[in-house]
C-alpha cells in the first residue's frame, strides 16, 4: 500500500458501474481477450488526472469456475478493473428484469410493465430481491478493496441499493451516486412497489447527482412526499442527516472529436461521404435502438415533410444509425420490426431507381466513421421521448466547426436545457411540429446557422466530461468535510 509506505499518492477513486469499461471474451480455460470500450464515462475519467481511478463492475460474461474467475481478475487488474461475478440467474432477474424491464421504462415515463401489475407480483418481488442481491455483491467487492481515504462513486439506476449497502459496511466511506437517466416526477416514482426502499438507500449516499435541476427536484419531492423527509436547498434532510442533492450535467471529451476530424482516415471518409451524397442535404440520427429514442416518431416526421414538400424528395437524405441493444427483449424486437416496416414503406413511396430517402443501418459505427458522419451532416435529428442527457447532440455540435449544421433536439432530452439556445427544440410526439422544424432547418440562412452553432459549440467545448467528473468528485469530497465538521462541533 503506497500510502502506508509514505509515498505521495493520488486519492483513489472507486468507480462502480454495472458494466466495466472492458468486455471480456474467454479464449481458453485460463486466458482472456479484453476489449476496452471508450464510452462517455471512461473518457470523462481519463481526463481527471488528480485521481487514481479503479473500476468495479460486471465484465459482461458468466464465469462460474475458479480458474476462470482468478485468471479474469488477474487480466482485468492490468486495466485497473475489478470484476463483480454475477451468475446467469441473477443477470436475468436483476439486469434484464428489474433494471431494464422495470426501472428503465419507469424512469423514462413508460410506466411499469402492465402484465406485471396484477398477475406477476411474485416475479416483481423476485426481480427486486435479485436486484438487492446483485447490489450486495457489488458492495462486497467494493468493501474488499476499500482503503481509508478512497472515494466511491456509484453509477446509475442499476445500483440504487449500493449506497446503503456500502454505508452499512463502513459509515465513514465517502459515497456518491449519479443517475444517468431522468429521475421522473414523484407521481411516476410512487407507482413503484419498492419506491421507499430505493429512495432510502440512495439517501445513504453523501452526494446524489443528476443531469438536470428538474431531475434533482423530482428526486427531492419524491423523498418529501413518499418518505416524509424534509427538502432543503442543499438536498434532503432526515433527523439531522443531510444528503446533498444537486445537478451535474455531463459533457463529452470535445477535444477528442475535434482532433479526430484532422486525421487523414477521417478526412478520407468525409470526402467519400460528400461525393456519395453530393447535391443532397444530409440529415442524421444516431441512437441506440431503444423506445426512449423516438426513432419511429422521427421517421414519420421525415415522411410527413417529404409528403408535403415534393420538391425536396430528391434533395435530402436521412441517415439513421441505430445500434441494436437488449436484443433478447421482445419489446426491442418489436421496435426493430416497426422501424424496418416504416423505413421500407417510405423508401417504397418516395425512392427512385437511383436513390432512397432513408438509409437505415442497424449497427454501431466505429469512432472515426461516426465523426465523419457528424461532420458532413446538415441537420441532426434527436427526438428522444425522454433522455437523461443525450450525448449524440453534443458530439454532433463538436464536429460541426466548419459546416455549422442545425440541431433539432427534443425538449424531453436533458441536453435541451444546455443546448436549447442554439438548437431548434421540438416536442417529438408532435409529428407536424417536427416536420415543420425539418423544413425550417433545411432552409435556415447561413448567418442564423452560424449564430446557433456558436452558442452550442461554446457550451460543448467548455462543459466537458472531464469537468463534470472533477466537479462531482470534488463536491463529494467537500460534503464529507462538511459532515466531519458537523460531528466535530
Ligand atoms: P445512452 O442512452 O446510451 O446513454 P447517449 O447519451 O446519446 O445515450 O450516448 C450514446 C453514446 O453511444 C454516444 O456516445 C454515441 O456516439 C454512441 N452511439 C449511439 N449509437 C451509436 C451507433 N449506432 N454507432 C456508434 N456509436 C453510437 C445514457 C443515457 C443518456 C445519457 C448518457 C450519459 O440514456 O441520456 O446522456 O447515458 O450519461
Amino acid at each position: 500500500n503506497e500510502r502506508q509506505e509514505g509515498r505521495p499518492s493520488k486519492q483513489r477513486l472507486l468507480v462502480v458501474a454495472n458494466r466495466l469499461p472492458v468486455s471480456a471474451v474467454r479464449r481458453s480455460v485460463d486466458s482472456w481477450q479484453l476489449e476496452i470500450s471508450v464510452g462517455g464515462l471512461v473518457s470523462a475519467l481519463l481526463g481527471v488526472k488528480e485521481f487514481d481511478a479503479r473500476w468495479i463492475g460486471w465484465a459482461g460474461v458468466n464465469v462460474s469456475d475458479d480458474i476462470g474467475q482468478k485468471t479474469l481478475t488477474k487480466s482485468l487488474a492490468e486495466k485497473r478493473c475489478i470484476p463483480v461475478f454475477l451468475d446467469e440467474e441473477i443477470v436475468q432477474q436483476y439486469y434484464n428484469g428489474y433494471c431494464n424491464n422495470i426501472l428503465w421504462p419507469l424512469f423514462h415515463y413508460l410506466g411499469l410493465p402492465q402484465e406485471d401489475r396484477l398477475a406477476t407480483t411474485r416475479s416483481f418481488q423476485s426481480q427486486f430481491d435479485a436486484y438487492k442481491k446483485a447490489n450486495q455483491l457489488f458492495a462486497d467487492v467494493v468493501n474488499d478493496i476499500y482503503q481509508e481515504g478512497d472515494v466511491v462513486w456509484c453509477h446509475d439506476y442499476h445500483l440504487m441499493f449500493l449506497p446503503q449497502c456500502l454505508k452499512r459496511y463502513n459509515g465513514n466511506m465517502k459515497v456518491g451516486w449519479f443517475l444517468h437517466t431522468p429521475f421522473p416526477s414523484s407521481e411516476i416514482h410512487r407507482t413503484l412497489p419498492s419506491r421507499s426502499e430505493l429512495l432510502t438507500s440512495v439517501l445513504a449516499a453523501d452526494l446524489v447527482g443528476f443531469h438536470t435541476y428538474d431531475y434533482a427536484r423530482h428526486f427531492v419531492s419524491a423523498c418529501t412526499r413518499i418518505l416524509g423527509f424534509e427538502g432543503t436547498p442543499e438536498g434532503v434532510e432526515n433527523q439531522g442527516k443531510l444528503t446533498r442533492v444537486a445537478a451535474f450535467p455531463i459533457g463529452i471529451d470535445s477535444d477528442r472529436f475535434i482532433r479526430a476530424l484532422e486525421l487523414p482516415q477521417v478526412q478520407d471518409h468525409i470526402k467519400e461521404l460528400k461525393e456519395r451524397f453530393a447535391g443532397r442535404k444530409v440529415m442524421l440520427g444516431v441512437d441506440r435502438l431503444d423506445m426512449i429514442k423516438g426513432i419511429p416518431q422521427k421517421i414519420l416526421a421525415f415522411e410527413k415533410y417529404l409528403e408535403e414538400n415534393p420538391n425536396w424528395r430528391d434533395k435530402v437524405v436521412l441517415l439513421q444509425i441505430a445500434v441494436p441493444t437488449r436484443t433478447d427483449v421482445s419489446e426491442y424486437q418489436k421496435l426493430t420490426s416497426q422501424v424496418h416496416e416504416i423505413v421500407g414503406r417510405i423508401n417504397g413511396r418516395f425512392g427512385t431507381l437511383t436513390a432512397v430517402p432513408i438509409h437505415h443501418l442497424d449497427r454501431s459505427l466505429d469512432f472515426h466513421a461516426l465523426c465523419a458522419l457528424y461532420a458532413v451532416t446538415d441537420v441532426a435529428l434527436v427526438t428522444s421521448l425522454r433522455d437523461g442527457m443525450n450525448l449524440v447532440s453534443y458530439e454532433f455540435v463538436a464536429c460541426q466547426a466548419s459546416k455549422k449544421g442545425v440541431l433539432i433536439l427534443s425538449e424531453f432530452a436533458g441536453a435541451a436545457q444546455s443546448l436549447g439556445a442554439g438548437a431548434i427544440l421540438v416536442n417529438p410526439w408532435n409529428i407536424t411540429e417536427v416536420a415543420a422544424s425539418i423544413g425550417y432547418a433545411l432552409n435556415m440562412p447561413a448567418d442564423e446557422r452560424e449564430k446557433r452553432h456558436q452558442l452550442n459549440f461554446m457550451h460543448v467545448t467548455s462543459h466537458t466530461s472531464q469537468e463534470w467528473a472533477a466537479t462531482f468528485v470534488s463536491e463529494l469530497n467537500d460534503t464529507i468535510v462538511e459532515a466531519q465538521l458537523r460531528t466535530c462541533q
